[in-house]
């Protein structure tokens, strides 16, 4: 039997008529692949039509993957407890025997990774339904859009993905490449009595390029099961490679300058990093917070963003610090929360969020009360420290109105961000592409947060916030980064921020609402509108400038002892720092490009010889200020 035949004998009619007027055998052989595999009882396709998300939504709720909160469409759904992260140990690129790969990145022979996945995948949807359903990447009719297909047996990644992409059945019914389009393939597996995936010993991510199919079983966080999130981005870096263009773990957002004008900027920093906090400054316009594709056209560097929406850490989420994304939290909006307190009022709780911490409630551990251990006899937190929300972007009152505009917005500025308590400076201003690729984007450190699995506060090697997500060797990324403005008369200049640093005593130097200043310097750095000072790492910006930005910004009174603690140049660190980084790509990487230790050197050597002349600790006012 071909494999229309074969589908036809698996769905009901309606259904398969979805799936035929498509007319893509390269469709219809993978559906029918992972139909006889996963086998599930029913298949229901997902086209866009609004019948079929109400029907998806509403048995998310029967079945109990999501339960309705207090306020109407807000509902919540648990990880296991175990489950609650993306799982870098068991995320996998399956590379074919002989194929060179980076030792730096995680694979495993891809017929041996196949047979073990599809292994633990067999008869895994036996009893259940598989769900089909149909998006976009990137805004659609768009030389940037990908259209993706999910297969799942989950509500809670159904609704989810429903809200984070558009949807793309007319691009499938219209596709020119009838093998140009993204899988995942998702099942939940066996799972205990509080509905939660139970075999996380088994628990797979698998990734492969060949085919640009995903494979996930046995887990439910959305890390690991939304297939168009973090595995289809694995499966664009690499297509993006083959094609020169970019996709890059970076928010897009709008930044209002003098006169009206808006400036774009990309922003990429690890997960828990405040990359989606950033892009939600108030007053600013949103594109996206977590992922974008770059290309060049007509000489100049366009974004989109890959989602339509957010799952973003609700953990810290509060009034001042995130007055907009607050508001819309506490409405009447679709919004999946994950990994929260629901407290007996049916009311959500999270910490960090400025409500009083109840005594009881129900979380990802079940019932909860004040003071509740674990098997280990560690306390139990009410939410999780990597609880989420998810949510459409269109309910957003700062949405930016290119959101779905096919030609993407032009970007002026890159920023790169990490957690890092001792050596860079809020903000500073690479002298060059180059420079900042090299010096800013690949020399990025981070330390870990609860986003994945293990410990959370060890200093890590970071490229460009991209490392989980790499799926093409360390070396040929950073000089596809190199490269990619070559072709650009005036590439987007790049920044560091690190909204992380701490003095001797372990204190934040900053208020988290300042970053709210240093986009607007940032923003007036792209269109030559602002002083800077000059130091042995990039362009910092001066007292008088961020006195005034800090006024009209946040009403604040900015004073020179603040400026003088946080734009003090830590001379040794950075030095440090650069060795380390030196360390990695001379003995870990393989086909580092040669510029990128001659940048690093010819920095070191710019710290040494500014520490004979200024000491190890040096303060921004001894530093004159230029016009550059
Ligand atoms: C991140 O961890 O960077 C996220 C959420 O954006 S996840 O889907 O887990 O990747
Ligand atoms: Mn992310």
């Amino acid at each position: 039997m071909d494999s229309l035949g074969f589908l036809k004998t698996r769905m009901e009619l309606g259904e398969f008529n979805k799936i035929a007027r498509l007319q893509n055998e390269n469709f219809n052989i993978f559906l029918s692949a992972y139909i006889s595999l996963c086998n599930p009882a029913k298949v229901l396709v997902y086209t866009g039509e609004k019948e079929e998300a109400e029907r998806i939504k509403k048995i998310s709720l029967e079945s109990k993957e999501e339960i309705s909160m207090g306020i109407k469409d807000h509902t919540l759904h648990f990880d296991g407890i175990n489950d609650l992260a993306r799982a870098r140990d068991q995320t996998k690129f399956l590379i074919p025997s002989g194929v060179k790969f980076d030792p730096n990145l995680d694979y495993i022979d891809r017929d041996k990774g196949l047979k073990e996945v599809k292994d633990l995948m067999r008869n895994v949807m036996a009893g259940r339904t598989m769900y089909v359903l149909f998006f976009c990447l990137g805004p659609v009719n768009s030389f940037f859009s990908i259209p993706a297909v999910q297969l799942t047996d989950s509500t809670y990644v159904a609704h989810s993905e429903m809200l984070l992409y558009r949807d793309g059945y007319n691009e499938f019914l219209n596709l020119k490449e009838k093998n140009r389009f993204f899988r995942a393939v998702h099942g939940t597996g066996e799972v205990t009595s509080a509905n939660v995936s139970k075999n996380l010993m088994d628990r797979r991510i698998y990734v492969d390029l060949i085919d640009n199919t995903t494979l996930s079983v046995n887990t439910q966080y959305g890390g690991n099961t939304l297939g168009l999130k973090k595995l289809a981005m694995r499966l664009a870096i690499n297509l993006g490679s083959k094609e020169g263009w970019l996709c890059e773990h970076m928010f897009v957002m709008g930044v209002q300058g003098p006169g009206g004008r808006k400036t774009y900027l990309t922003g990429a920093y690890p997960s828990a990093c405040g990359k989606t906090s950033t892009s939600m400054i108030p007053n600013e316009k949103i594109v996206g917070d977590d992922i974008c594709y770059l290309r060049v056209s007509s000489r100049k560097v366009y974004a989109v963003n890959v989602e339509k929406g957010m799952f973003g850490i609700i953990d810290g989420v509060n009034a001042q610090d995130d007055p907009v994304l607050w508001k819309v939290l506490n409405n009447s909006h679709e919004i999946i929360f994950s990994n929260i307190l629901m407290k007996e009022d049916k009311s959500a709780f999270w910490t960090g969020s400025g409500f009083p911490e109840p005594g009881k409630g129900i979380n990802f551990s079940g019932e909860w009360q004040k003071g509740k251990k674990d098997e280990k006899g560690n306390p139990v937190l009410p939410s999780h420290k990597n609880a989420r929300f998810t949510l459409s972007l269109d309910i957003l009152p700062n949405v930016d109105e290119n959101l779905n505009n096919p030609e993407g917005v032009e970007i002026k500025g890159f920023v790169y961000g990490g957690r890092d308590s001792d050596t860079s400076l809020p903000v500073e201003e690479a002298f060059s592409w180059e420079h900042g690729i090299i010096t800013k984007g690949a020399s990025l450190e981070s330390e870990t947060t609860a986003a994945t699995l293990g410990k959370e506060g060890k200093r890590e090697f970071n490229p460009m916030s991209n490392l989980d997500f790499l799926s093409i060797p360390i070396g040929k990324y950073i000089d596809n980064n190199l490269k990619f403005t070559r072709q650009v008369d005036e590439p987007p200049r790049i920044f560091s921020v690190n909204y992380f640093i701490k003095d001797k005593a372990g204190k934040f130097l900053n208020d988290k609402v300042d970053k709210a200043v240093w986009i607007k310097w940032m923003e007036l750095r792209c269109s030559g509108g602002a002083r800077a000072i000059k130091t042995p790492t990039g362009y910092i910006p001066d007292y008088d400038t961020l006195k005034r930005l800090f006024q009209q910004v946040l009403n604040k009174n900015y004073s020179p002892d603040d400026y003088k603690k946080q734009f003090t140049i830590r001379v040794i660190e950075n030095i440090n720092k650069i060795d380390r980084i030196l360390e990695v790509y001379k003995y870990k990487v393989p086909d580092v490009p040669e510029i990128l230790f001659e940048v690093l050197e010819e920095q070191k050597e710019r710290l040494e010889m500014f520490k004979e002349k200024h000491g190890e600790y040096v303060s921004p006012f001894e530093l004159e200020s230029v016009d550059e």
